[in-house]
Order: structure tokens, then C-alpha cells, then sequence
């Protein structure tokens, strides 16, 4: 097993038994009290993501991660934050988009080479729901392949939510 494979999986362990306690602790959602308005929805939220952005991880989702305010026509210019170059270097993904914009990943830098995948408002999809064929950057499957970030308002085409 390579080192950054290996690297990977012993995060993911420990991302994995951090969520299940936040699902312990978690409180039960209150009723709203009788009179009292609903409060306005906040716009819908991913995880390991703050509002506003588009976010991209190393690992699974909550590990090394970059995030997108905007549209990224190259990744091959951004770090994450353990300091890895993003291009062709994500295998999750999280959508905190406050404008109701829809992620789409492409394979190649300035939206080129085709969709890898699109990740819904509020959405994200996991690391073990992509594919991968080992090589990174090659154009096929869908880990390690991403090289641009685009915006797009609500779009038919299917995305992950
Ligand atoms: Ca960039
Ligand atoms: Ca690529
Ligand atoms: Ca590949």
C-alpha cells in the first residue's frame, strides 16, 4: 500500500469515529413554541464547510481541505491546507453555497475534458462514492481527477446531494 494511500485511510478512521460522537451528542431538534414565527431558512449547508463556499478534500470529507468562493478555472494553483497542490488531488466534496449555485468538477483546467461530477447546494458526496482507477490525473474515474471549479445556477443534469 503506498504512503499516501495509507495516509489517507488511517485519517479517515479517525474522521469516522470523530462523526459518530457528534451523532451521540447531538440534541434533539426543539419544536418551535406555540405563536411564535418559523425562523427564515437558513440556506442549505454542507458539511466540513463553511457558508458561502465550495469546498474540496484530500480525503474523505473533514480532512486537508480548500475552499472556493467563486468559479476556479485551474487548480493547479491552489494548496490545500496540508499543503498538497489540489489539481487531480481530491477524492470528496462539500457545497455551502448561499446563492443556490450547483459545483461542477471538471477533468481538465478551464471546464475542459468533461464533468467528473457536481455536488448539489447543502450536498457533498463522500470519498467512497467516487471511483477510481489508482491513476491519478488520467481522465478516468473520478478521484485524483479534478482541475477546475464552475458555478452554475440549477442545471438537469444529475449532482450529488
Ligand atoms: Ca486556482
Ligand atoms: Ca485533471
Ligand atoms: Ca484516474
Amino acid at each position: 500500500m503506498s504512503r499516501k494511500l495509507f495516509a489517507r485511510l488511517a485519517g479517515i478512521t479517525v474522521a469516522v469515529a470523530a462523526s459518530s460522537v457528534a451523532l451521540l451528542a447531538a440534541p434533539a431538534s426543539a419544536a418551535p413554541a406555540p405563536g411564535v414565527d418559523k425562523p427564515i431558512p437558513a440556506a442549505p449547508k454542507g458539511p466540513y464547510c463553511s457558508s458561502g463556499y465550495h469546498c474540496v478534500f484530500w480525503s474523505a470529507l473533514g480532512s486537508a481541505s480548500h475552499d472556493y468562493f467563486n468559479s476556479d478555472v485551474n487548480f493547479t494553483d491552489d494548496l490545500l491546507t496540508n499543503g498538497e497542490v489540489v489539481n487531480d488531488n481530491i477524492w470528496s466534496a462539500s457545497n455551502s453555497s448561499t446563492g443556490g449555485y450547483e459545483s461542477h468538477y471538471y477533468y481538465d483546467i478551464s471546464y475542459g475534458g468533461g464533468l467528473v461530477f457536481c455536488v448539489n447546494p447543502g450536498g457533498a458526496v463522500e470519498y467512497t462514492e467516487l471511483t477510481d482507477d489508482l491513476v491519478d490525473g488520467n481522465g478516468v474515474a473520478q478521484r485524483d481527477e479534478a482541475s477546475s471549479l464552475r458555478l452554475r445556477g440549477t442545471t438537469t443534469i444529475p449532482c450529488f446531494n
